[in-house]
C-alpha cells in the first residue's frame, strides 16, 4: 500500500514539475535570465551544495535538453532522472525533458549491460567500467547513432546516481558540459554516517536543533525531508546511516522502533543507502527476555538471532549494528568478563544469515579491573592507552563480517589529536575511521572551523606498519592483509533549517562525503568545490572562502589548545575553556589530568618514563614521537612534559611560545573576519549576517579562550607574563565562576 501512495505521489509530483515547464519539449523556450540568477538572492541554505544556480549563458551552451535512459527502469534510476532533470533545469533556466529518444547532446544513463545499440563507442565503455566495481561510474562524451551524447554509464543502478551527482557536480563548477570525462569508484565499500539521535529526538552533541527523525510520528507521517537527506548523502556516495545514539536505549530494537526505521530505510533505499541501528548490549535481559546478557549463553545468542530475523523481514537490506560497550557506563561483554571479540562475534552471527555488519567501537575506557586497582592506588591507565591495551591482542579474533570502529585520535575527538596508534597496529580487523563532523570540542556551530584539514590529517598520517609507507587511508582499504574497512562520521544534522546550524557547517558534512568516497581528495580542492556550489563560482568569492577555510581549523587548535594540548574544555559540555577542572570522579576526565602544568612545565609524558603509550605506534613512528627534537612540534605536549623555558624551533621558549599560539589563534580568527566582511558584495544577505555574527561571536570566544588559559598557566606555572603580552581582560576566578548549564547537545 505504502509503495503504491508512493507511486501515485511521483508520478503527481511529476505531473507537478511538467506543469510548471509546459514548454518541456519546445526547443524555442527562451531562457529565463540571460546572465547568472542573481547570486545575492537570499538562501536559506536548505539545499546545501545542491543548489543548481543558473549558469552565465556560455556555460549553458551544451548542457543537454533530454535525460534518456537505457533498460529496464528502477527507482533508484527514477531518483537520477529526477535529479538531473532537476539540475539541468536549474542551471539552464529551461525545461528538460524526460524520456523520448536520444537527440544530439542528451545525457543517456545505461547500465553496462544496456549499452544502447548504436553507441560508436561500445567496447571502449566496456573496458572503462569492468575496474568501476558495484558503486563505479563512468561519464564520457560518446556517439550514439552518429550524434554526439554525453554517457553516464555504470554497472549497476547506483553507480549511475552516483554518476549523475558527479556530472551535475562538474557542471556547478562550471566546467563545461561536453569537457566533463570522469570516472570513479570509491575504495571503501562502508561510507555511514553515524547519528547520536535519541528517540525522544534530542541529539547528543547536536547543535543544528532537534532530530532529523522524527521518531514520535514515524512510520505513519513520514517527512518529505528525508528524501532530500537522501539525496544530499548520495551526492557525496554515503552509502549507509546509523539512526540512533550509541548511548543507546533497549527500546529501538521493540518492534514498534523496528518499524520507524523500515519506514527511513524505504524512502533512502533508492538513494543507496543503507539503515543500521546502535544497540544497547543488555537488551534482551533490560526487555527481560532473558535472564543474562552474557554472551556465550545459548539463551542470549538466539535471542539475538530471533531479533535479526524479525529485523530483516520489515528491512530486508538492513546494514546491521553499530556497538559502544564497556564504555562511559554502557554495558558490554566485560560485565560478565568476555572480552570485545566475543561480544562481537556472538552480535556477528546472528547477522550474518543476512549479510549484516556488527561495527563494534573501540572507545573505551580501563577496564572495571584497572578502575577497581587504581582506586585502591594503583597505577591510573593512560586513556589515550586504553584501546590499544584492549582490543590489539584480539587482532584477528573477530568474525569476518566484524569491523573495529576507531576514533581518529586515542583520546576524543580533540581539535587535534596524532592518530589512532590502533590504526596501525590490527593488520588482521577491517577497521572503520570514525570521525566526528558535529563540533562537539571544536566551538559547536558557532565557530567557523573546516574539518577537511583535519580528516585529511589524520588520514594521509603513515603509520609505517610493517616497516613502510602505509597511511591511515590505507589501513581503511586493506592495504596490509585485504582487510578492507570503512569510513563514519558522527553527524551534524539536525532538524534547522540549513540542516547543520550554519552555513560553514554544511562544508564539514560535504568534505567527510568527499573524503569517505576518495581519500585522497584535497582539502583545499574539496573546500572550493564546496564553495562554487554554496556561494558561486566566482573566483572573487572562491578564493576568499577557500582560505578562510583552510585557515580555520589551525586557529582553533591555536586558540584552544596549541601544541599538543588536549581536552581543556569545560566539563560535561566542552564548551569554554576550563584546564582548571581537577575533581572530577575519573582521574581521565580531567583537564588538569592531561595538561600536567605546574611550576616545572607543562605536557604529558607518554614516553618511556611516563605512560609510555608511544610504544604503541609502529617503531620508527614512535622513535620519532619519544624525543622532543623529532616530535612535530604540533604534538608535543602530546607526547612530552617539557619544562617552561624548553627551547623551541622558533627560539623562544616554550612559556612565550605558548602564548604567541594562543595570540595567533585569535588574529587568525580577526583575519577570517575581515575576509569574510569584504564578501558582502557577493554572498546573500542572509547567509552573509548570519556568518558574520557567527564569526563575530568566535572571536569573543577565541578571546575568552586565549585570556583564561593564559591566566590559567600563569598562575600555575607562577611565571610572569613577558614584557610585550597583554594581560588576560579578566581573572582567574572570573573565568573559573562562568557556567553553561543550559549548552546544547548534552542529549
Ligand atoms: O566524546 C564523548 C562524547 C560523548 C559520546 C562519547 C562516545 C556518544 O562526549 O557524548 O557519547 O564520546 O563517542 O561514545
Amino acid at each position: 500500500m505504502q509503495r503504491i501512495l508512493a507511486r501515485l505521489y511521483a508520478a503527481l509530483l511529476l505531473g507537478a514539475m511538467l506543469s510548471t515547464f509546459p514548454a518541456a519539449h519546445a526547443a524555442t523556450a527562451a531562457p529565463i535570465a540571460s546572465t547568472p540568477a542573481d547570486p545575492l538572492a537570499d538562501s536559506d541554505g536548505y539545499d546545501l551544495w545542491l543548489r543548481y544556480r543558473p549558469l552565465p549563458v556560455a556555460g549553458r551552451a551544451h548542457l543537454p535538453a533530454a535525460v534518456v535512459t537505457a533498460g529496464a527502469d528502477s527507482p533508484t534510476l527514477q531518483a537520477a532522472r529526477a535529479e538531473l532533470q532537476r539540475g539541468l533545469a536549474g542551471m539552464t533556466g529551461k525545461p528538460v525533458a524526460i524520456g523520448g529518444g536520444a537527440r544530439a547532446g542528451s545525457v543517456v544513463l545505461a547500465r553496462g549491460a544496456d549499452l544502447p545499440s548504436g553507441l560508436a563507442e561500445t567496447n571502449a565503455v566496456r573496458d572503462a567500467l569492468r575496474p568501476l566495481g558495484s558503486e563505479g561510474y563512468l561519464v564520457r562524451r560518446v556517439h550514439l547513432n552518429g550524434m554526439p551524447v554525453t554517457l553516464i554509464a555504470a554497472n549497476a543502478d547506483v553507480g549511475l546516481l552516483y554518476g549523475s551527482f558527479a556530472w551535475l557536480r562538474q557542471l556547478q563548477l562550471g566546467t563545461a558540459a561536453d569537457g566533463v570525462a570522469l570516472a570513479s569508484r570509491p575504495q571503501l565499500p562502508l561510507r555511514v554516517l553515524n547519528h547520536w539521535d535519541n528517540l525522544d529526538r534530542t541529539v547528543e552533541r547536536g547543535y543544528a536543533g532537534e532530530s532529523i527523525w522524527n521518531f514520535w510520528e514515524l512510520p505513519g507521517v513520514v517527512d518529505p525531508r528525508y528524501t532530500d537527506y537522501a539525496r544530499a548523502n548520495a551526492s557525496l556516495g554515503i552509502n549507509g546511516t546509523v539512526l540512533n545514539n550509541v548511548n543507546a536505549k533497549a527500546e529501538v530494537l521493540s518492534a514498534d522502533f523496528i518499524a520507524k526505521a523500515a519506514a527511513v530505510a524505504d524512502v533512502l533505499r533508492p538513494y543507496g543507502m543503507r539503515v543500521y541501528l546502535s544497540v544497547r548490549w543488555s537488551t534482551p535481559l533490560e526487555l527481560k527476555e532473558t535472564k543474562t546478557a552474557d554472551p556465550l549463553d545459548p539463551d542470549v545468542a538466539a535471542w539475538w538471532k530471533r531479533k535479526a530475523d524479525e529485523i530483516y523481514k520489515t528491512i530486508p537490506d538492513f546494514g546491521g549494528f553499530l556497538v559502544k560497550a564497556n564504555s562511559e557506563g554502557q554495558p558490554g561483554p566485560q560485565d560478565y568478563h568476555r572480552n570485545h571479540a566475543e561480544g562481537a562475534n556472538m552480535l556477528a552471527r546472528a547477522l550474518a544469515p543476512h549479510h549484516g555488519i556488527v561495527m563494534w567501537r573501540a572507545f573505551v575506557y580501563a577496564s572495571p579491573d584497572e578502575v577497581k586497582a587504581a582506586k585502591a592506588g594503583g597505577p591510573v591507565h593512560d586513556r589515550a592507552g586504553q584501546a590499544y591495551e584492549q582490543f590489539q591482542p584480539l587482532d584477528g579474533k573477530f568474525d569476518d563480517n566484524v569491523l573495529v570502529q576507531v576514533k581518529n585520535g586515542a583520546i576524543d575527538f580533540q581539535p587535534r589529536e596524532p592518530a589512532h596508534p590502533l590504526f596501525g597496529a590490527m593488520p588482521k580487523t577491517p577497521l572503520v575511521m570514525e570521525f566526528q563532523i558535529t563540533k562537539e570540542y571544536l566551538g559547536y556551530a558557532m565557530h567557523l572551523a573546516y574539518l577537511g584539514t583535519l580528516f585529511e590529517e589524520t588520514l594521509r598520517f603513515d603509520t609505517r606498519a610493517g616497516n613502510r609507507d602505509m597511511t591511515v587511508a590505507q589501513v581503511l582499504e586493506g592495504a596490509q592483509a585485504g582487510k578492507v574497512g570503512g569510513i563514519a562520521g558522527v553527524a551534524n544534522i539536525g532538524s534547522s533549517r540549513n540542516w547543520t546550524g550554519s552555513t560553514f557547517d554544511q562544508a564539514n558534512w560535504y568534505a567527510f562525503g568527499r573524503l569517505a568516497w576518495d581519500q585522497r581528495l584535497d582539502a583545499r580542492a574539496i573546500a572550493r568545490e564546496w564553495a562554487m556550489q554554496t556561494f558561486a563560482p566566482d573566483a572573487r568569492v572562491v578564493d576568499p572562502v577557500a582560505d578562510i577555510m583552510m585557515r580555520s581549523r589551525e586557529a582553533v587548535v591555536d586558540y584552544m589548545t596549541p601544541l599538543g594540548l588536549h581536552h581543556l574544555m569545560g566539563t560535561g559540555h566542552h564548551h569554554g575553556p576550563a584546564p582548571w577542572v581537577n575533581n572530577l570522579e575519573r582521574a581521565d576526565w580531567n583537564p588538569a589530568y592531561y595538561h600536567r602544568a605546574g611550576p616545572d612545565g607543562i605536557g604529558f609524558d607518554r614516553g618511556a618514563k611516563g605512560s609510555d603509550v608511544i610504544k604503541q605506534y609502529a617503531p620508527e613512528v614512535a622513535r620519532r614521537f619519544a624525543d622532543p627534537a623529532t616530535t612535530p612540534s604540533e604534538f608535543l605536549l602530546w607526547f612530552h612534559h617539557l619544562p617552561w623555558t624548553y627551547k623551541m624551533p622558533s627560539g623562544r621558549t616554550l612559556w612565550p611560545e605558548l602564548i604567541a599560539h594562543y595570540d595567533r589563534g585569535v588574529d587568525e580568527v580577526a583575519a577570517m573576519e575581515a575576509s569574510w566582511q569584504r564578501l558582502r558584495p557577493f554572498v546573500d544577505a542572509r547567509r552573509f549576517d548570519d556568518t558574520a555574527r557567527r564569526l563575530a561571536q568566535q572571536h569573543r570566544e577565541a578571546q575568552w579562550w586565549r585570556d583564561a588559559c593564559i591566566a590559567y598557566f600563569q598562575h600555575v606555572s607562577g611565571l610572569p607574563l613577558p614584557a610585550d603580552v597583554r594581560a588576560p581582560a579578566q581573572s582567574l576566578q572570573y573565568y573559573e565562576s562562568l557556567r553553561f548549564p543550559y549548552a546544547p547537545g548534552r542529549g
